[in-house]
């Protein structure tokens, strides 16, 4: 062993990256990279945990019910959990073993450099099939987030995973687990979209806007109504929690009174849901990945790409079915919560969302939020669609024939979005966290994901403090592809 102390050989790294592309991160000899270093005379970095995530096309069968022509990390889906501490310099290894087609891997909610921000074209070079990125990048804050290809429509097929990041100075003493939510569907998702925009489908007649339908049409395509809005344009065959169908489902057994913080993402490609336990409040204690003063609510809903931690402590010897219900109520996705005496026992029943919801006004960040000093800049931007060509616009602009949007370092941006459509859209920013302004209130949230309800204006300001092309956009997959996208552009 004296003789490997000064250094590190690459086979023992490549050894030790197998064993992370397992799921599990590890310290790559400390003491032996400080001798190193010494020895080179250069400051040693801190310790690196090391990921390989392989993305390969895998034959997925989540609800049992149909092979579909998946992408995934490691053959896993989700994909493996990247788990980090506060503090640390991460770096994962993307090797893209797809035969034909680019993959890029966003990091949902992070503040990196541009550069490893995983957006082709925007930020980032594709990885080209059989190419390898590798991503490295200093973790700047805590909690719950999570990582999705940002190419095509490899999310909608299984390109994605959980992303926690464990705080720097807290003590675990809560039990703690991943809840990540999603929709799937047996077509090609690709070929659903190509029918929306404009395919054989089209030659039906379109619905004329806000009125009231249900059903299914052809083709994977869906109009539903509901209090004047469309709840969602794609028709699913199943949603899942962490990967599973409700006929398999997730369980967790947990002692009664125990505190599990349970880590909501909605991983959805687009769909809202509504998240309950039965019996049981949820206390809020993080949105987004930050902390919140902690509140409590009976339901919450839950945007594409939002992620809530809320922390529950199970009654007496029972099992508790958790929901996930489509904001449409075409189906739910659903876990079990059981404490080790009783058996899982799932409760198939659609829950009733009555009680206290979740609501942005209702959230409180831990300390003030309010920006530093600088010059404004506001961005009026109108959340537009054409339902009939399927065109999702920003400003009348649909990406990527847009104009980037300015903003200089150092300023104060202000973004007024305005919703003119009938469906929701849950607008994110890459790079930063905003603030979603409630009046004069200090203590706003700070979020990288905001819902915009139909007809309704959300306004929201950030800090302009991270140098390079960012891209903003609706996280519902279909509208992103289809032109709700701009590109702030800093400027100098
Ligand atoms: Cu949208």
């Amino acid at each position: 062993m004296t003789t490997r102390r000064h250094g590190i050989s690459r086979r023992t790294l490549l050894r030790r990256g197998a064993v992370a592309a397992a799921g599990l991160s590890f310290d790559i000899g400390r003491r032996g990279l400080a001798h190193a270093a010494a020895a080179a005379g250069y400051v040693p970095r801190p310790p690196l945990p090391q990921y390989v995530l392989r993305i390969g096309a895998t034959a997925l069968d989540p609800d049992g019910k149909q092979a579909v022509k998946g992408v995934t990390a490691n053959g896993v889906f989700p994909g493996p959990e990247i788990r980090v501490r506060q503090g640390d310099l991460l770096q994962v290894r993307v090797e893209n073993l797809l035969e034909d087609e680019p993959t890029s891997i966003h990091w949902h909610g992070l503040l990196l450099p541009a550069a490893m921000d995983g957006v082709p074209e925007i930020s980032n070079f594709p990885i080209a099939p059989k190419g390898v990125f590798v991503y490295e990048f200093p973790i700047r804050q805590s909690g719950t987030y999570w990582y999705h290809s940002h190419w095509g429509f490899q999310e909608q097929v299984g390109l994605g995973g959980p992303f926690v990041i464990e705080e720097a100075d807290a003590p675990k003493t809560e039990r703690d687990a991943v809840v990540m939510i999603s929709d799937w569907m047996h077509a090609s998702p690709k070929a659903v979209y190509d029918k929306l925009r404009g395919g054989p489908a089209k030659k039906e007649a379109p619905p004329m806007k806000g009125m009231k339908m249900g059903g299914s049409m052809p083709g994977g395509m869906k109009m539903s109504g509901g209090g004047g809005a469309d709840l969602s344009d794609i028709k699913y065959d199943a949603f899942l929690m962490n990967g599973r169908s409700m006929a398999d489902p997730w369980t967790l057994s947990a002692n009664a009174g125990e505190r599990i913080r349970l880590r909501l993402i909605n991983a959805g490609a687009s769909t809202y849901f509504r998240i309950r336990l039965d019996g049981h409040p949820l206390q809020v204690t993080h949105a987004d990945g930050l902390a919140v003063q902690p509140v409590e609510v009976d339901h919450l809903l839950m945007g594409m790409a939002e992620c809530y931690d809320v922390v529950v402590a199970l009654k007496a010897g029972g099992s508790y079915t958790l929901h996930a219900v489509a904001q449409d109520g075409s189906g739910q996705a659903l876990g079990v919560l059981h404490t080790p005496d009783v058996a899982p026992k799932v409760n198939l029943e659609m829950p009733r969302f009555d009680g206290r919801e979740l609501t942005y006004a209702a959230l409180s960040a831990t300390a003030p939020t309010t920006l530093p000093e600088g010059p404004d800049r506001t961005h009026r931007l109108v959340l537009g669609g054409d339902m009939a060509r399927y065109v999702w616009t920003i400003n009348g602009q649909a990406y990527p024939k847009a104009d980037p949007l300015p903003i200089r370092l150092g300023e104060r941006v202000r973004l007024e979005m305005r919703n003119t459509t009938m469906m929701w859209h849950p607008m994110h920013l890459h790079g930063h966290f905003f603030r979603v302004l409630q009046g004069a209130n200090e203590l706003c949230p700070l979020k990288h994901t905001v819902n915009v309800a139909p007809s309704q204006t959300v306004t929201v300001e950030f800090t302009a403090d991270n140098p390079g092309n960012w891209f903003f956009h609706c996280h519902n997959l279909y509208h992103l592809e289809a032109g709700m996208a701009r590109v702030f552009h800093y400027v100098a």
